[in-house]
């Protein structure tokens, strides 16, 4: 259908020759681009200077924000990592999954082999797939061997190529996975991995203080790994265990390597990068380079990361032929167990911009993140406002590559994501801890939970509250004027049709506790 329409419009444009052209369609006849999608982790939106950061300069996100589309209304699905990631591989919404949670480094696989992911959807049309950095959505189907080929894993639901970390930085086991497989791993010197028991005679954060180099502050107070106490325990795998400072350059390199390899194929690469989560542990040539302390110090050095995978990318003439994605898989936290004076030397930045909340939160800075998308000389630089969300990639890329395959909560927005059109979505339903708020047009509403209104640890709002909450983003992107009790026939108007995508019993608060 799409073709005919293309051809006749062809013909017709030849015949009475065509001024105006259908944009987004055009952009798209340089088929087949490549797709990549550099996601990180923790960033929030206010930590790239593209988005108003001063104390910080982000010079290559910024070329890709500036030179493409900058979104202002770019959202995670959720405020932490593993559903975010669900969502944006299957798109399908990660409260829809009950596993879709913080995972530890044992969890099995969360996304089932038979389901559509983006990396499937392109292997449909002849792409070549691969993922390079941190996976966090599971691994096997239950006790891992992690001595033998894992999986199923990234490998199993549509990547060609894989080369991961399984879960976090701070979460054993603390080793690459190429292809399912230990990178380096010794046969002799085989990986046990627990996380309920540690193994006998091995020192813990907790017992060996004086074997670390990092402290922890909350959490991450098993297995010491480089001197930096994990969560999880682990025994073995010496020769394999990654070096933290050179994680960075290691998955640069993998990137570099992979898209020089695939470069006369259409590919797709999500390259998933560790900065900056905990532990931050940045290489020594960024060592103090921000000011800011590690945490300041990792975003630089991201950010470096992207300038250098980009000058490969023009150095193979593939800038003009690929789509580019940025984005991170949830908002800002400082202080996210360990004592890296990222509290003490954030002095005037603000990771979250204007928003309020961070990482956990069902606030705005939970899930609004930086959303950037760059494609030298197809896409015109623009600014827009329009509202997207990260589960929304798959249909739209779907489009891009002339795909039918769609999945219901993945909205096609090809033509917003390219910046032909800025009129996005018109609601959205965010996630914070399997706790939903909605979104629809500038107003978002959180219902009732019960729970702490700060988690005190990482010293953020996570907007639980026994009152309802409403609040317009246009006039207040801060979310500091609850209109609920002033405006009910909004929040019944949105309530309903909150509840006729989410449906009933999503919060912990009965009638009765209800202010
Ligand atoms: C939390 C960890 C935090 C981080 C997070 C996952 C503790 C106390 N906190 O449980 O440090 O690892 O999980 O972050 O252990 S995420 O970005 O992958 O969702
Ligand atoms: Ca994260």
């Amino acid at each position: 259908m799409k073709k005919t329409i293309t051809l006749l419009t062809f013909t017709v444009c030849i015949l009475f020759g065509c001024q105006t052209k259908n944009a987004s369609k055009e952009i798209a006849e340089t088929t087949p681009p490549n797709i990549i999608i550099i996601y990180t982790d923790d960033l929030g939106y206010g930590d790239v200077s593209a988005n108003g950061a001063t104390e910080l300069q982000t010079p290559n996100i910024d070329k890709l924000a500036n030179g493409g589309v900058r979104f202002t209304n770019g959202y995670a699905t959720s405020s932490t990592c593993t559903p975010s990631r669900y969502a944006l591989l299957t798109g399908v919404y990660p409260w829809r999954n009950k596993d879709a949670k913080i995972l530890p480094g044992t969890a099995p696989l969360i996304i089932d082999t038979a389901q559509m992911t983006i990396p499937k959807m392109l292997k449909t049309k002849g792409y070549y797939t691969g993922i390079i950095g941190k996976w966090h959505l599971g691994l096997g189907t239950g006790n891992v061997n992690w001595n033998e080929t894992v999986k199923p894993g990234p490998n199993e639901v549509g990547f060609d190529y894989s080369n991961i970390l399984a879960a976090t930085q701070d979460r054993v086991p603390t080793v690459y996975i190429e292809n399912g497989d230990v990178v380096g791993l010794d046969p002799n010197d085989p990986i046990e991995v627990n996380y309920k028991t540690n193994f006998e005679g091995e020192p813990t954060g907790k017992d060996n203080p004086e074997l670390t180099t990092m402290k922890w502050h909350h959490g991450h107070n098993n297995s010491i790994v480089n001197g930096i106490p994990r969560i999880g325990f682990m025994k073995g795998g010496e020769k394999a265990k990654w070096s933290d400072i050179d994680m960075a350059d290691y998955f640069l390199k993998g990137a570099q390597d992979y898209v020089r390899k695939h470069k006369n194929e259409p590919f797709f690469l999500l390259y998933t990068m560790q900065q900056p989560h905990v532990p931050r542990t940045p290489h020594p040539r960024f060592e103090g380079k921000s000011g800011l302390g590690p945490r300041g110090d990792v975003i630089l050095e991201a950010d470096w990361c992207i300038g250098e995978f980009i000058k490969t990318l023009e150095e193979e003439n593939l800038l003009e032929n690929t789509l580019i994605v940025f984005s991170s898989d949830n908002g800002p936290v400082l202080n996210d167990g360990y004592f890296d004076d990222a509290v003490e030397k954030v002095g005037n930045h603000k990771p979250t911009g204007a928003l309020r909340g961070g990482k956990y939160s069902l606030f705005e800075a939970g899930t609004k993140v930086p959303f950037f998308t760059y494609w030298k000389g197809k896409i015109q630089p623009t600014v827009s406002n329009a509202l997207i969300s990260q589960v929304d990639l798959l249909s739209s890329l779907s489009n891009l590559v002339d795909s039918d395959i769609k999945v219901d909560d993945s909205q096609d927005l090809l033509d917003v994501l390219l910046g032909t059109s800025k009129v996005g979505r018109e609601e959205l339903i965010l996630e914070a801890t399997s706790k939903t708020a909605f979104r629809q047009g500038d107003w978002v509403m959180i219902p009732p939970y019960k729970g702490p209104k700060v988690n005190k640890q990482v010293n953020i709002e996570l907007g639980n509250s026994l009152e309802y909450q409403l609040y317009n983003l246009k006039e207040d992107v801060s979310q500091q004027n609850n209109l609920a009790k002033e405006n009910p026939e909004k929040l019944k108007e949105m309530l309903t049709a909150f509840e006729k995508i989410r449906g009933k019993g999503y919060t912990n608060v009965t009638q009765l506790e209800l202010k």
